[in-house]
């Protein structure tokens, strides 16, 4: 589903990666059944790759994909680089997985099980991550371009703004803005629209 920003973050970079795929929307919530048949773990994203293997993790599916693309690559080569560029994505998806975290809270459970301190601190954690993010774009600025971190921070952007308006000031982080306005108009992001009538919830 394009709503998850794990399997966006896939489709997008098997886009750039130019590694072609079928896409099924199967809902890890609405069509559990269904998903557990493909992978009993129910996960999404999950991969099944040509001889049957089951891959799972956003990361590790684009490990699996980034050694079918190769030479092609959404990381730098050089370890210096790489460290930086490793450190956006780790920032998005910390993001990503706080976002998540604080829809599944509001969503999954009932309203007298909530926990109020839990989701302030995986709040703050989410303000945390897009503030490191925006530091780390005004510190390097460069042309945008569809690197793994850029396409992670733009589509953990969209996430959160689509799943938790008002509880990031666009704003303040007019970088990441910029990014996600330009990310989103390119073709991989085209091909891959956040949609919410996918709803995996
Ligand atoms: N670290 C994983 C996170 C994947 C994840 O949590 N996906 C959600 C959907 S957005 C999911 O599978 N939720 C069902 C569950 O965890 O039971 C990744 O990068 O793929």
């Amino acid at each position: 589903m394009l709503d998850s920003p794990y399997v966006r973050r896939v489709a997008v970079s098997l886009h750039v990666l130019g590694v072609p795929f079928t896409q099924r929307c199967v809902s890890v919530f609405r069509t559990y059944e269904q998903f557990k048949a493909i992978n009993p773990v129910v996960k999404a994203p999950t991969l099944v790759c040509r001889d049957g293997t089951v891959l799972m993790d956003s990361t590790l599916i684009l490990d699996y994909a980034e050694a079918l693309a190769r030479p092609r690559s959404l990381l730098p080569a050089s370890a210096g680089e790489r460290a930086v560029a490793l450190r956006g994505v780790g920032l998005a998806l910390a993001a990503c997985e706080k976002s998540v975290q604080i829809v599944y809270e509001r969503e999954l459970r009932p309203a007298e099980k909530q926990h109020e301190p839990w989701l302030r601190r995986v709040t703050e954690q989410l303000h945390s991550a897009y503030r490191e993010l925006e530091s780390e774009l005004t510190a390097r600025p460069a042309p945008f371009a569809l690197t793994a971190p850029a396409i992670a921070a733009a589509v953990a952007w969209r996430f959160t703004h689509e799943k938790l308006p008002g509880t990031i000031d666009a704003a303040s982080h007019p970088r990441l803005q910029a990014l996600s306005g330009w990310a989103e108009a390119q073709p991989a992001f085209l091909a891959a629209p956040y949609d919410e009538t996918t709803l995996h919830v």
